[in-house]
């Protein structure tokens, strides 16, 4: 009940930055706090669907461990510094390195929460121009990678990225993704349950292929094990029956893809029965798969984290869009799709200079640059191998790679070894406790938010933005701000420039696009510009000027910043609608299904064909509870038993003399830990299972709650040697280990 007597209690709705899922929460607000968080009945995306995560927004936002003021190091502590006296710390840290060492002795990595933040997707393109470093890491390298760069194959630009159309397709094929608990990625989909249970309910399939009987598995029509790291091998037995029994047909697509007879080549080493005995799936089912997706009135193929971290990641990821495009199912109602997000506007016209990689390289490894950025796998050896342009200098930006990233163990002793380090984040964890300045932002009840990454990926069009629930902090700093003065300090402008230079700079830049767009000039569209705050001000541009937008007066109706606000539980903008080939960037203005690289690559698929499988190999995984290293500080999330434990087979427990509750050992070529064993079929035989995030034991943490239910950390044991060569990405599934009882 609200208590009419309370003239502070109020209500704001507020997209959820906790996933990809895009939720619309409503928050109930009293005395400068968020007191409830549920699920908002009205928002036109996600209906009132909320998750245990959104539900302890409030507590998240009011966290007692969540740095409010800077922190800076004296010895082997960290104090609170006010906001000027950090930000002269970083330059005193950053400007004699840069100076004498140049750009690339400053390394920067940016997490996975960047993309759940306005001031992520605005700040951090200018704050890396300014840098000018190659030395450029993000979470991307441990997550999707293979799919930016199968995608910029295949239509020309690694963002280009189509989605299962989750709410009219007959028959989804999902390969290493569990939504059921991670709500989804790379599709938005708020309720990503009930849209699988809606395929079912108007007499469609699913079908999951995971090493594990996962929840999605158990709601799924059928559910196929498959041995870690296999994904590439099944899908081109898929592949090969596609054409073998003469069921490819693009569809209406045939003027529009090259490189099918080539594909038919590549196929040919893969066929069923070869293929089935390195995956575990037998090659009758693998024939029934193709001829279901190619008889499905329409089918989609949807491939995440379990066919990106492996091997052969970006073929995975490639043969997923294979199947889609040789089954006709690209681009049509049912099919895959591409979103069209609000503040992009689409192209004229198809064609493009196409992707390439390679652009520059690391300098211990010769790992080529992929999308600007290098393999994070590759971050520990720029750090602690002497030379000229050794990183010397490091900030992070909402990441925990400490956690996060392969052989994590070297990387912490890396850090130590570092002249400066800065960190924007509001928590002092495995990560940050190495930085000599932490800068937190405001919390997320204080932050406006719109979705740069999420609308392009949603699996139905959609605008929402929303303003702030809390009033800022006086004594806090904008997370914008942070940037853009990290930027200028970068720029050689000092700790004591105004932001607000940058935020001016930046809308004028956008205002010059506005006006290529509009005719308008950009000094009378600057009068119209609405907004509070730098990125409501960007956001307004983008918006007008995008796919859907007012145009600044020359399309009445269309989006807006004012019309986003008079909408608080977004505005619907339909089903997703087809794209090609407008969409496509590529140099031939076709879907190349053949490139060099990848064909290569496709070589060594071959090869590997003929090599041992290891006895027992460690794959991850996620509990709807928890994300990533960082939320295991509320404690309605971490209550309950211990679920960072080791998932072993029976048949394995047995032959390994494993107990459930007993303490395995485990041990890879990069490290080894101690995890409690938990005896379970629902991984299968050969198979072990730890998921990450965990291994909060670290002296000079501050985060109390997730102290005390530390878990171990599963990166110990993944090995940074171990990439995917076309994307760089990390192998953080199908680590080969041995595990033995402990005492
Ligand atoms: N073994 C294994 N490793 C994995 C994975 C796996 O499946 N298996 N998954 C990988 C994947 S998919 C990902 S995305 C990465 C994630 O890797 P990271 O992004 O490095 O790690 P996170 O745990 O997401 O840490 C997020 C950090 O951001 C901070 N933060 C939270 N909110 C904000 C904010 O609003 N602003 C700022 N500035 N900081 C904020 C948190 O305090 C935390 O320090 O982990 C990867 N690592
Ligand atoms: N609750 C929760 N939600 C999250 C997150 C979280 O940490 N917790 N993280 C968010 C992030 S950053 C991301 S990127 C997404 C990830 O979203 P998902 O990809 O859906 O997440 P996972 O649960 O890691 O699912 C990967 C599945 O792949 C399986 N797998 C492992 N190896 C293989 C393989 O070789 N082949 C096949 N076919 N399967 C394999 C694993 O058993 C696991 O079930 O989730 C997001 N949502
Ligand atoms: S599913 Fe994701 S977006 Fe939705 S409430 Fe949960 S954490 Fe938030
Ligand atoms: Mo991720």
């Amino acid at each position: 009940m609200i208590d009419m007597a309370d003239t502070a209690t109020g209500t704001a709705f507020r997209t959820c930055p906790l996933c990809e899922a895009a939720c619309g929460l409503e928050l109930t607000t009293r005395d400068d706090r968020i007191v409830a968080a549920r699920g908002d009945r009205e928002h036109v995306f996600s209906h009132g669907f909320i998750c245990p995560k959104g539900a302890t927004f409030g507590e998240l936002a009011a966290d007692p461990d969540r740095l409010r003021r800077p922190l800076v190091r004296r010895g082997d502590r960290h104090v609170e510094a006010g906001w000027d006296e950090a930000f002269q710390a970083v330059e005193q840290g950053l400007r004699p390195i840069l100076e004498r060492h140049g750009p690339h002795a400053v390394a920067l990595y940016l997490g996975n929460p960047n993309v759940h933040t306005m001031a992520g997707g605005l700040y951090l393109a200018p704050l890396l121009r300014t840098l000018g470093s190659r030395n450029i890491f993000s979470a991307s390298t441990v997550d999707q990678m293979p799919k930016h760069v199968s995608c910029g194959y295949l239509f020309g630009n690694p963002l280009t990225i189509p989605v299962p159309d989750l709410d009219r397709t007959d028959l989804l094929l999902v390969l290493g993704a569990n939504p059921w608990e991670s709500n989804g990625s790379l599709a938005t989909a708020a309720d990503f349950p009930g849209r699988l249970k809606a395929i079912q309910a108007r007499g469609g399939r699913f079908v999951v292929v995971d090493p594990r009987r996962t929840r999605t598995a158990e709601h799924a029509d059928e559910h196929l094990f498959i041995r870690p790291g296999t994904d590439a091998y099944l899908l081109f037995g898929i592949v090969h029956t596609l054409y073998a029994e003469g069921l490819v047909d693009l569809g209406g697509l045939d003027a529009h893809v090259t490189g099918v007879d080539q594909v038919r080549e590549l196929a040919r080493a893969f066929p069923p029965e070869r293929v089935s005995a390195v995956c575990a799936v037998p090659a009758e089912r693998i024939r029934g798969l193709a001829r279901e997706l190619a008889a499905a009135p329409t089918a989609a193929v949807y491939g995440r984290i379990g066919t990106c971290t492996v091997e052969f990641g970006t073929l995975t990821s490639w043969l997923v869009d294979v199947v889609n495009v040789l089954t006709g199912n690209l681009d049509r109602p049912g099919g895959v799709m591409f979103p069209l997000a609000p503040h992009v506007r689409p192209r004229a016209g198809a064609g493009g200079k196409g992707f390439r990689v390679g652009r520059w390289h690391s300098r211990v490894r010769g790992l080529p640059e992929v999308k600007g950025e290098l393999p994070v796998a590759t971050l520990a050896d720029e750090i602690d191998t002497p030379g000229a342009e050794q990183v010397r200098a490091f900030v992070t930006v909402a990441g925990n790679p400490v956690l996060s990233t392969p052989n994590s163990e070297r990387l912490d002793r890396a850090l130590d070894g570092l002249d400066f380090m800065v960190s924007v984040d509001p928590y002092l964890n495995e990560t940050t406790r190495h930085a000599d300045v932490i800068l937190p932002p405001g919390d997320p009840a204080r932050k406006g938010h719109y979705d740069f990454s999420f609308l392009g990926l949603a699996v139905r069009n959609f605008a929402a933005y929303s303003p702030p629930a809390l009033a800022p902090d006086p004594a806090g700093l904008d997370e914008c701000d942070i940037l853009a003065r990290l930027t200028l300090i970068a720029a050689g402008a000092g700790a004591a420039a105004d932001p607000a230079v940058l935020h001016d700079q930046l809308l004028g830049l956008a205002l010059q696009r506005a006006e290529a767009v509009t005719g308008t000039p950009a000094a009378e569209l600057r009068a119209l510009v609405r907004g509070d705050h730098p990125a409501e001000r960007l956001l307004d541009v983008a918006l007008r000027t995008g796919a859907y937008g007012d145009g600044f007066g020359a399309r009445p109706g269309g989006l807006s910043l004012d019309r986003l606000l008079d909408n608080p539980h977004g505005v619907d903008l339909g089903p997703l609608q087809p794209r090609l080939p407008g969409v496509l960037q590529t140099p031939s203005g076709r879907v190349e299904l053949y490139a060099a690289p990848i064909a290569a690559d496709v070589e060594r698929l071959r090869v590997a064909l003929d090599r041992d499988h290891h006895d027992l190999v460690l794959v991850g995984r996620r509990h709807l509870r928890s994300n990533n290293s960082w939320m295991h500080n509320v404690p309605a999330l971490v209550k309950g038993r211990d679920r960072c434990t080791l998932q072993v087979h029976p048949a394995d427990a047995a032959r390994l003399a494993l107990v459930d509750g007993g303490a395995a050992q485990v041990t890879s070529r990069a490290g080894t830990l101690s995890a409690r064993v938990e005896v379970t079929d629902r991984v299968m035989p050969g198979v072990v299972s730890l998921p990450h995030g965990w291994g909060h034991d670290r002296p000079g943490t501050r985060m109390t709650v997730a102290g005390a239910h530390p878990g171990v950390n599963s990166n110990v044991l993944t090995d940074e040697l171990a990439i995917d060569q076309l994307s760089g990405n990390s192998v953080l599934n199908g680590i080969p280990v041995q595990v033995k009882a402990e005492a």
